[in-house]
């Protein structure tokens, strides 16, 4: 089986070795973290070290990675981590809960990370590392971008259009159509009437 590294050691790392452990495609090799210490256990998994051994993990042949950082609101430090990776060599490859159910026309890229119990409907696009969290709805027909997280127990309605590196937060709810700008936050249990322009937080039923 061939081997994969984490990216980060914290609590949606546990989620992901519980996700690759179930999809059973990869033996986890171990953590690279930031702040824990080399040899600490995290669900099981060895933290190996800190992103300077990157190129060495890399030179052993250890070629496939995973960003196991998430995000809460700001996804610009797993943007960062995912092109730092990429840019060292490494493979990212999409990991899908086998409890998810993937419409087989829906379009799932690099690095995604689709938990266990959501639905991505057909004709959607789901761009490069972006995590849809447990239990997530993505109707028909969206186009999610690079970098986003759809939280627990968000839904996505028909057609909507989610910008590069949009937070979608917990059970929060987009209806047909409307856009999400980039960079933009929907709050937890927000529905989203209208379209949201880019970098912009908006909170509450109907959301504002
Ligand atoms: O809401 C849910 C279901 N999950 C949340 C997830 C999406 O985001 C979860 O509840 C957390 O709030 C958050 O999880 P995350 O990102 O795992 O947070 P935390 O538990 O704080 O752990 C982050 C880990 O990443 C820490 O151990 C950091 O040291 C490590 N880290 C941060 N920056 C990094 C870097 N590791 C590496 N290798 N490189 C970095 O640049």
């Amino acid at each position: 089986m061939e081997k994969i590294v984490l990216f980060g050691g914290g609590g949606h790392a546990k989620v992901i070795i519980d996700l690759i452990n179930a999809c059973g495609s990869y033996e986890i090799a171990g953590i690279v973290d930031a702040q824990l210490a080399a040899g600490v256990s995290v669900s099981g998994v060895t933290v190996l070290g800190d992103d300077r051994i990157l190129s060495e993990l890399y030179e052993k042949g250890l070629i496939n990675a995973c960003i196991a950082v998430g995000s809460v609101g700001d996804n610009s430090k797993r943007k960062a981590l995912y092109e730092k990776v990429k840019h060292a060599g490494f493979s990212i490859p999409a990991l899908v809960h086998p409890s998810a159910i993937i419409s087989g026309k829906s379009q799932i890229h690099e690095g995604v990370q689709i938990m266990a119990g959501t639905i991505v409907q057909t004709g959607s696009l789901i761009g490069e590392n972006t995590i849809v969290n447990t239990g997530a709805i993505v109707e028909h027909d969206c186009a999610v971008g690079n970098h986003v997280h759809i939280c627990p127990g968000a839904t996505l309605s028909g057609n909507c259009l989610i910008g590069e590196g949009a937070f979608i937060g917990a059970g929060a709810t987009v209806l047909q159509g409307v856009k999400i700008g980039s960079n933009s936050i929907v709050s937890a249990g927000a529905v989203v009437i209208k379209d949201v322009l880019d970098n912009t937080t908006v909170i509450g039923v109907p959301a504002k």
